[in-house]
This record gives C-alpha cells, sequence and structure tokens, in this order.
C-alpha cells in the first residue's frame, strides 16, 4: 500500500525538469568532456523503463534505480539479461542521432545512452556535476545506478551533482533520452522543423571547490553610461565570504561582502568603457575571484532601449540587418552544435550584410551566442513557445518558464543578445495573452535590461494590413511574420500596402520570404524558381521599407532546413526551401537582394 502511494506521488510530479542550479560559464570552469563515443540501445518500448504492468523501474525499487532492467526476476534481484551496453553500437555525442543512423532518421522514442568513465577529484573536498548543453526532449540521467534527475526541454542546459556518486574507476552515466512530441510539450506536437533526437550539445563534468561561484551576472547599468552593475552569487558560502572583480584593462579591482546566504549586489564606475557594438565588439577580461577559485568571462558593456520608434544601442539609433537562423548544419544535414557549425551561419550572415540574426526558435547552443559576441552580431533569443501550445495548462506554463530561466540563466552575461523573444505566431485568445503575460513577468524579474518581443501576426482588412495584437502592449518591440507573395497576398501591389500599426515603437518584421529551388529557373511568375523568390524580395522589401517606425527584418531564412511538413517531391523532399542559401551551400538569387537592401540600411543608419 505504502509503496503504491509512493509509486503515485512520483507520477504526480510535473513531467519538466528537476534538476539543480545551472552552473553558468562552464567553458571556464575546471572541466572534463564527456564528448565522444557512446553506446545506445533504441527502444521503442520503452522496455528499459516500464515493466510488463507499464510501471517505471526507477520509480519502484530505490536500492538500485539504475535503468534498464530487461528482466525483473525477484523483488530481491534484478537480472539485467537481455541487453549489453557493450555490445551495443555508438553515437556520436554531442549530436542528433537523425542524422548518425539512417534507421533513425525519421525516430522519435526513447534510445539509451552509456558512457564509461574514470575520474579522480583533483582534490577530495571538491564537489563534482555532470553537465548536459542539451538533450531532446526528456532525458532521465543514472549514475552507477542512481537516478540523478530528470529534464524536460531541447534546447537548454542542466546539470547535477554527483560528487557523494562517483568514483575513481569504472563509473557508467546512462540517459534515457526520449524526443517523442507531446500536446502539452513545449513546443507542442506541431512545429516546422525536425524533431532531432538525442545528446545533441556538449557533456562535461565540472570540478568545483566545496564553496564555488555559482552564477553572477556583470553588465552595463540601464541608462547609465559609465556604471557597472550586477550580483554574484556562491553556492555554500561560509560567513564573511568575499569576492573580487575586477577588470584589469579598466584598472578595476573591487572587493565586496557577500550577505549571508552568498550573494553579493555591486556597483562601480568606469569612466574608460569603451562600448560593444557591432562595428566595434570589445569584450573585457573580466575576473571573478573568491579565497577557493578565480573565474574567466569575456564581456561586453552596452545599452539598449527603445524611445518611441527607435532602438537605441549605446543611445545611438539603429537598424537591425538580420536573418533568421535554425540550429542545422544543412550541408551535414543534422542539428548545429559547435563553434565550427556557428562559424559558418554568422559567417554568411556577415556576408549578407547582417548586425543582427533572429536564433530561432528555440535558444540555439552556447558556442554561436559567444560566437555572436566575438563578432558583433545582435541576437534575438528565443523559447519554442511555437504556434499552439497548450495555453490552458499549468504544467506547459511552468516548463516554458523554466526553458526560460534556464536561456536567461546561461546568457544574461552576452552584450550581443539584446531581445528575448516568448513566442512565435500564437493564436490570439485570453489563455494565450495571460500565458504570455507570465512569460514576460518572469523574464523581467531575471533581466530587465533586455528587450522583449514575440513573434506576432498581422491580418487585413479591407486591403489594410492591421497588427492591434493586445500583447503588443507590453511588447519593447512590435516584430510580425508576414509572408506577402507566398501564403497570399499579392506582389505586383506589395510595395502600396497600406498599414496600420497600434503601437508607437519599433517595428520588425521577424519573418518574411518565399520558397526557391536552388537551381531552378524560370519566370517571376513561376513559384519555386530563383526569380520568383527574387521578385518576392524585391516587392516584399518596398513594402517593408515604407512600414511605419519599421526598426529592423530578419527574412526567413538564412538556409534550406529539413522540416517533415515539406514533403513535395523534386522540390522539397523534406526541406524548407525558403533559405537564402540551398542546403549545399549555394546563395540563391535572393541573396543578393536582401544584400543590397541591407547596404543601402547601413548607410541610412550609419
Ligand atoms: C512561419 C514560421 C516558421 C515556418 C515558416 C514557413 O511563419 O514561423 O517556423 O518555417 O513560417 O516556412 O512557413
Amino acid at each position: 500500500m505504502l509503496r503504491t502511494i509512493f509509486i503515485k506521488i512520483l507520477f504526480l510530479v510535473p513531467l519538466f525538469g528537476f534538476s539543480q542550479d545551472l552552473l553558468i560559464n562552464t567553458t571556464n570552469r575546471n572541466t572534463t568532456t564527456l564528448n565522444g563515443t557512446w553506446h545506445y540501445i533504441v527502444d521503442p518500448y520503452e522496455t528499459g523503463y516500464y515493466n510488463y504492468r507499464y510501471e517505471a523501474f526507477d520509480q519502484l525499487e530505490k536500492e538500485d534505480w539504475s535503468a534498464f532492467y530487461i528482466n525483473y526476476h525477484a523483488k530481491d534481484k534484478m537480472e539485467r539479461v537481455e541487453y549489453d551496453f557493450d555490445k551495443s553500437p555508438t553515437l556520436t555525442v554531442p549530436g542528433d542521432w537523425n542524422s548518425q543512423q539512417e534507421k533513425l532518421f525519421y525516430y522519435e522514442g526513447t534510445v539509451w545512452y552509456k558512457k564509461s568513465f574514470d575520474y579522480q577529484l583533483v582534490n577530495d573536498n571538491n564537489r563534482l556535476f555532470v553537465y548536459f548543453g542539451a538533450i531532446n526532449y526528456k532525458a532521465e540521467v543514472y549514475l552507477n545506478g542512481t537516478k540523478l534527475g530528470t529534464h524536460e526541454g531541447g534546447f537548454t542546459p542542466f546539470n547535477f551533482e554527483v560528487t557523494s556518486i562517483v568514483k575513481p574507476k569504472d563509473n557508467y552515466l546512462v540517459v534515457k533520452v526520449d524526443n517523442k512530441r507531446f500536446k502539452e510539450a513545449i513546443p507542442t506536437i506541431n512545429t516546422d522543423w525536425w524533431n532531432y533526437g538525442g545528446i545533441t550539445r556538449d557533456v562535461k563534468l565540472i570540478e568545483e571547490p566545496s564553496t564555488f561561484i555559482q552564477d553572477y551576472n556583470i553588465q552595463l547599468k540601464k541608462g547609465g553610461k559609465n556604471t557597472i552593475t550586477g550580483s554574484v552569487r556562491l553556492n555554500n558560502a561560509d560567513v564573511d565570504e568575499k569576492v573580487t572583480i575586477s577588470i584589469p584593462e579598466l584598472k578595476i579591482n573591487k572587493i565586496f561582502s557577500a550577505n549571508k546566504e552568498g550573494n553579493i549586489q555591486f556597483e562601480f564606475i568606469s569612466k574608460k568603457i569603451k562600448y560593444w557594438s557591432p562595428s566595434s565588439p570589445k569584450l573585457y577580461d573580466v575576473f571573478l575571484k573568491t579565497k577557493y577559485q578565480t573565474l574567466k568571462d569575456e564581456i561586453g558593456f552596452r545599452t539598449i532601449v527603445t524611445n518611441g520608434p527607435n532602438i537605441l544601442l549605446n543611445g545611438k539609433s539603429i537598424f537591425l540587418r538580420g536573418i533568421c537562423i535554425h540550429e542545422e548544419n544543412a550541408m551535414r544535414g543534422g542539428r548545429a552544435y559547435n563553434e565550427a557549425d556557428a562559424l559558418v551561419a554568422l559567417n554568411w550572415a556577415k556576408e549578407l550584410g547582417c548586425n543582427y540574426v533572429r536564433l530561432a526558435h528555440y535558444p540555439h547552443n552556447e558556442h554561436i551566442v559567444k560566437l555572436a559576441d566575438k563578432m558583433g552580431i545582435m541576437v534575438w533569443e528565443e523559447i519554442p513557445v511555437y504556434w499552439t501550445v497548450d495555453f490552458t495548462n499549468e504544467v506547459t506554463l511552468k516548463n516554458a518558464k523554466n526553458q526560460l530561466t534556464e536561456a536567461v540563466s546561461r546568457d544574461k552575461n552576452r552584450a550581443s543578445i539584446i531581445i528575448w523573444s516568448m513566442a512565435n505566431e500564437t493564436p490570439i485568445s485570453e489563455p494565450r495573452n495571460t500565458f504570455l503575460k507570465e512569460l514576460i513577468v518572469h523574464t523581467k524579474s531575471m533581466d530587465t535590461t533586455r528587450l522583449i518581443s514575440a513573434a506576432l501576426e498581422k491580418h487585413n482588412i479591407d486591403g489594410v494590413n492591421i497588427v492591434d495584437d493586445e500583447i503588443g502592449q507590453y511588447m519593447d518591440i512590435v516584430a510580425f511574420n508576414q509572408y506577402t507573395g507566398w501564403y497570399g497576398g499579392s506582389l505586383e501591389n506589395a510595395p502600396d500596402a497600406k498599414w496600420s500599426i497600434k503601437y508607437n515603437k519599433p517595428v520588425v518584421i521577424s519573418e518574411f520570404g518565399g520558397g526557391a529551388l536552388q537551381g531552378l529557373h524560370g519566370t517571376i511568375k513561376e513559384r519555386w524558381t530563383e526569380e520568383y523568390q527574387e521578385y518576392l524580395y524585391q516587392q516584399n522589401l518596398k513594402m517593408i521599407e515604407k512600414i511605419p517606425n519599421i526598426r529592423g527584418t530578419s527574412p526567413w531564412i538564412l538556409n534550406d532546413f529539413r522540416s517533415p511538413k515539406r514533403v513535395l517531391p523534386v522540390i522539397q523532399d523534406g526541406w524548407n526551401r525558403k533559405g537564402l542559401i540551398s542546403n549545399h551551400g549555394i546563395k540563391k538569387k535572393a541573396f543578393f537582394t536582401v544584400k543590397e537592401f541591407y547596404i543601402k540600411m547601413a548607410q541610412k543608419y550609419k
């Protein structure tokens, strides 16, 4: 009876993650990579997780929660007789399984991963964490047979402490990865991108002193020019902890005392700050020191605010010359996961004349955000509240908030990130308004220095394009997607379109575009030809230029990307063809149309 109650309680807990406080800036901590080859077992019926009564094994037996007991014989004896990780094949981590194994191309379900490792702590008092950059979608993590926890959400990092479990030799880390789509999830069942499954980002062990710097943020004070402000949070702080913040190039070296919870709030002045901007992406080496550790970061200082129709970067009005990007290396046909992938995408963006990218439709990996900092490209980051998520569901809201928390925690020290986006093309309703409002409040509770937006929609009455979505009142930037000439609307008349936008705020066209198969040529009237796409861009750009308060665009999309929704033979074959660049990396004609427009806008907003 008691056991039944215990099981029920466990099943009642919400489905999304129970990872612990996120460790940020993991690249500059003391880490050991667990990337590389991992053994895997494909388990479509989840036999390694549920017994024949469909009860989850790891919630039945407390003694040994290690996953994958194919045969459960007696209460005290569990025999693992029907599986063998070590004889199973391997996948490379990070990486999706779809592009690595032909038979897993369309697979959506559970795959078990296993990695063995030895680990000797540098210092016996130190603590060890296992960190995952992202797993799509749901992860159950076990070390040496002990369940560490669960995480839900395919695009954000999480970690677990393993200090009391790790051994010097023969550790085995097992992860159940499940990428099944379901209605209550974020995103929901229906999306226009490939549902790549797997351990898609870096995995590392992180060794920290027993008291360590958990989290911090350092940035230019909103509205200020010379004031650097921020906070530091220590984990397991003793009394009288001190943190030194130093920025040698600015000759800053300040010592702050933590309160008894280990928190520090600080503010100091420096008159010599060189601001971060696309034309001068200055990053400073910043050091945080305690008596136990020194943690380095590279941080850019800039302000971003709006004023009426203007977006002001360091006080100067800017135009966002952008492009949308999915986290995919189209040429490899898989999820992008490293700096080399990021470099391909951001170099193309630069070549297009961009000073800004919209990282659609979920938080991308940390490599691209860090590279954007270095290359001077402003970033719109968003969470996958896409189309028709379950707006009335409390668990769904909690999940969305959790994904926001993880994204903001990871990236809040990146100067490149100027916009947090709440959602994409969500259908207007009261529950949706409530849902998005909660997300906005939540974001502002974590970060008040960046702009809030969401990709909204327009509608049309008597030939006038109207943007009057109520949620716009809570946005700093009114952004919307529109597909004139592709999903309806005449291209010929596009430049004379009439607009009614309810808010006196900066307007950004977060998406527009149309498809073309690279190499297919014809007239401007023939869909899928490069000429049609080029004409679509010419006409749309003439229209966009005249939209009141227009301060930016991010065409859809940098390159062709995989989508199971795109089934037209010969033309699509599983690819969304709206890229300005093909999946083979060849530029289509429209690329140069956008480039020309951006040269003009760069002149205008010099
Ligand atoms: C949209 C969506 C985007 C799609 C695109 C399309 O409005 O935001 O995710 O891929 O349209 O190609 O239809």
